[in-house]
């Protein structure tokens, strides 16, 4: 067959379309840079004949398709990463030697991902889950990773226990399902036999693991660290990360509709935030403690099933982390970015917290394991952004060697030419700790309570919080097919609060008497609630960084519509039009307003608050879309605030609600109930409302 060298950018003889390099558009090429004429077809004897060895371009994209995946991480498998800076409010130089916080004002290259824990790579974003929250912090003196949650403490106490429970949670191994679910048998068989994890499990239940999205949630290092100053003296550390948005939870039967209206929804909010210059922000919170406090603190500082409540160490915070960049690829920076907890810099040191200890372990075999070998850290996403140099050399994918003759240390070459040397001043030095001690397999006496914290935890919730726990323990356990598992769940509620597993056992509908589990340590009554652990009790400031859904038709009133665009751009928040059709309509003054989205394709749960703006006309069509009828239904269910026009009372009807219409229901008759309508969405949900319509 001819050579098809100059073909038009339309059909060839098969009716393939070709687009050809012309003007400054680069020509395609293979990895090794040979041009390569024709993209579409591959090399053959005739073009119906059979296709020769020699198609070298067929073979080398074949042959790289074929390997373009690595094995997905066996935890926090999905996930999402943006670039962005730490910025260092005050010197911290008389509590910590670590560079990037002696100066004020300095910024720090940052990376960060988020992630859902038990589900695959391409599982929904709403799984009931926790969230990871890992934080690369590219400094002058090397990469620290703190790789946390948005949970301040962990299922288990030591990580002997980790293949486990993450066994136990992702899917069941002779099924390969559910995905993403802890609502099932092997989780909560492994769970209930394990009364540490009943802390976690309280905060894995409430509306903490629903997150609204990542720029709404906390972030958690999760276990103490140590913060050692350039004279060798040391003090505790608990690192916590405050969203400049404030906390905020989508409701669980709004979670399992998000997953399918777009279950891309956290990583689609965190990229159009990014995108359009609505840059995410997080403080960095410190809790600093001395030994002597951790001495007569109630529980182990050790133990990564507890927390410091902030009423007993109050945060200071030092700094504030600001998002502001996507990835250009998300595999060659989301994807094979690495961390390791083990990535400290001077300044900063372990505890002897044995599941952190295991994690130090562990981190460096995944790295090798996903990304093929030893020289992970020289992928540009993993590689400091500070000068480095050290002897290792060779591997697999060796990019970056040792150049010189000597490749050894100690040497005998004079100068720079002998390669690095050490640096007692100013390299890395563990804290000093005095360990001491038999080698034991043995648990320490004080990590035995399981229960008090849980209890704290509970009770420092709004009664529509402990609700939300109860529900969600309700629907998990309902799910696991062996009652025994389910009692055994409830026998360790009585040990935490006997209402909550009173709610339960109903929910369940357990007939029979439940003891309450053997407890080492009697639950602690004495522990006061903690505001800072429910949600609710900290609303966000502003509506800044949410998303008002509109609902429009044809005949819209223009002039209001304009002066809800304004009053919402003017709060920092954003606006999507829904409409019949993507294309728009035509507004009262004859203006075509072009939609975002279409209605059916956009349910009201991709929203925080909605409006509804039909005309009269636009109205009568709307009462025969049942698409629009659940949008208001579902809006008035989870409790949203919505605005409406007096045209949209009869969709009211339809949806059997127009006589339930409450204080969250607000009339845009006026530029001023506009306002007031904005003004009321700030509390994010009209909560009252949730007693009458519980799904
Ligand atoms: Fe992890 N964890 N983990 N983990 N973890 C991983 O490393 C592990 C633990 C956390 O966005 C893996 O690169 C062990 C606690 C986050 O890339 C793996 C133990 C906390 C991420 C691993 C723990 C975390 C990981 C899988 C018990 C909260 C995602 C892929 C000793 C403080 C990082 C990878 C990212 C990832 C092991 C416990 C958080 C297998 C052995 C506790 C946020 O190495």
């Amino acid at each position: 067959m001819k050579r098809k060298t100059k073909l038009s950018p339309k059909a060839a003889s098969g009716g393939e379309l070709h687009q050809i390099a012309t003007g400054k558009v680069p020509i395609l090429t293979t990895q090794q840079g040979t041009p390569i004429s024709d993209d579409q077809n591959s090399l053959k004897v005739g073009p119906r004949g059979p296709v020769t060895l020699d198609d070298f371009h067929l073979r080398e994209k074949l042959f790289h398709f074929d390997h373009e995946r690595i094995p997905e991480r066996v935890v926090h498998a999905r996930g999402f990463g943006a670039h962005g800076f730490f910025e260092n409010y005050e010197s911290l130089a008389s509590i910590t030697a670590a560079d990037l916080f002696q100066r004020a004002g300095e910024r720090t290259p940052a990376f960060v991902r988020f992630s859902t824990v038990a589900g695959n790579k391409g599982s929904a974003d709403l799984a009931r889950d926790v969230r990871g929250f890992a934080v690369k912090l590219y400094t002058q003196q090397g990469n620290w990773d703190i790789v946390g949650n948005n949970i301040p403490v962990f299922f288990i106490q030591d990580a002997m226990k980790f293949p486990d429970l993450v066994h136990a949670a992702k899917q069941e191994p002779d099924r390969g399902f559910p995905q993403a679910q802890t609502a099932h048998d092997n989780f909560w068989d492994f769970i209930s036999l394990m009364p540490e994890s009943m802390h976690m499990i309280m905060w894995a239940m409430s509306d903490r693991a629903i997150p609204r999205g990542f720029r709404f949630m906390e972030g958690f290092g999760v276990h103490t660290y140590r913060f050692v100053t350039a004279e060798g003296k040391s003090r505790f550390v608990k690192f916590h990360w405050k969203p400049k948005l404030g906390l905020q939870s989508v409701l669980w039967n709004e979670a399992v509709k998000i997953n399918g209206a777009d279950p891309d929804f956290h990583r689609r909010d965190l990229w159009n935030a990014i995108q359009s210059g609505s840059f995410p922000e997080w403080e960095l919170g410190l809790q600093l403690f001395d030994e002597k406090f951790a001495e007569r603190f109630e529980f182990d500082v050790l133990d990564a099933t507890k927390l410091i409540p902030e009423e007993q160490i109050p945060i200071r915070r030092v700094g504030r982390l600001v998002l502001d960049r996507c990835v250009d690829n998300f595999f060659a920076e989301t994807e094979q970015v690495a961390f390791c907890t083990n990535n400290i810099i001077p300044g900063v040191d372990f505890s002897n917290d044995p599941l952190l200890q295991g994690r130090n372990f562990s981190y460096l075999d995944t790295q090798v394991k996903r990304l093929g070998g030893p020289n992970f850290a020289k992928i540009p996403i993993n590689a400091p952004k500070c000068p480095f140099h050290h002897l290792q050399q060779d591997g697999h994918m060796a990019m970056v060697n040792p150049v010189g003759r000597v490749n050894y240390e100690p040497n005998s070459v004079a100068g720079i030419e002998g390669g690095p040397r050490e640096s007692p001043d100013k390299g890395f030095r563990s804290f000093e700790a005095e360990e001491s001690g038999h080698k034991v397999r043995e648990r320490s006496a004080s990590f035995a309570d399981h229960y008090s914290q849980a209890r704290q935890f509970f009770i420092s919730q709004t009664p529509m919080e402990q609700g939300h726990i109860a529900d969600a323990l309700v629907f998990e356990l309902s799910k696991v097919e062996n009652p025994a598992i389910r009692s055994r769940i409830v026998s360790h509620l009585l040990n935490i609060d006997d209402t909550l597993a009173g709610r339960v056992t109903s929910g369940l509908g357990i007939r029979e008497k439940i003891k309450a589990a053997p407890a080492s340590v009697p639950t602690r009554t004495d522990l006061k609630p903690s505001k800072a652990l429910s949600i609710a009790l900290n609303p966000p400031k502003t509506f800044e960084g949410r998303k008002v859904g509109v609902v429009i038709t044809d005949g819209v009133n223009r002039g209001l519509l304009d002066n809800l665009k304004k009053e919402i751009a003017a709060l920092g928040a954003t606006i999507e039009l829904v409409a019949p059709a993507v294309g728009g309509v035509v507004s009262d003054d004859g203006t075509h307003i072009p939609a975002n989205q279409k209605i059916g394709g956009a349910p009201s749960v991709l929203y925080d608050a909605v409006a509804l703006l039909p005309s009269e006309a636009g109205a009568t069509l709307l009462m025969k879309n049942g698409a629009a009828i659940e949008f208001i239904l579902d809006a008035f269910g989870h409790c949203k605030f919505i605005g409406w026009v007096s045209a949209a009372a009869p969709l009211f009807e339809k949806a059997g609600i127009a006589g339930d219409l409450d204080g969250g229901c607000i009339e845009l008759a006026s530029p001023k109930s506009v306002v007031q309508f904005l003004d009321s969405c700030r509390n994010v949900r009209f909560w009252e409302r949730e007693q009458n319509t519980k799904f």
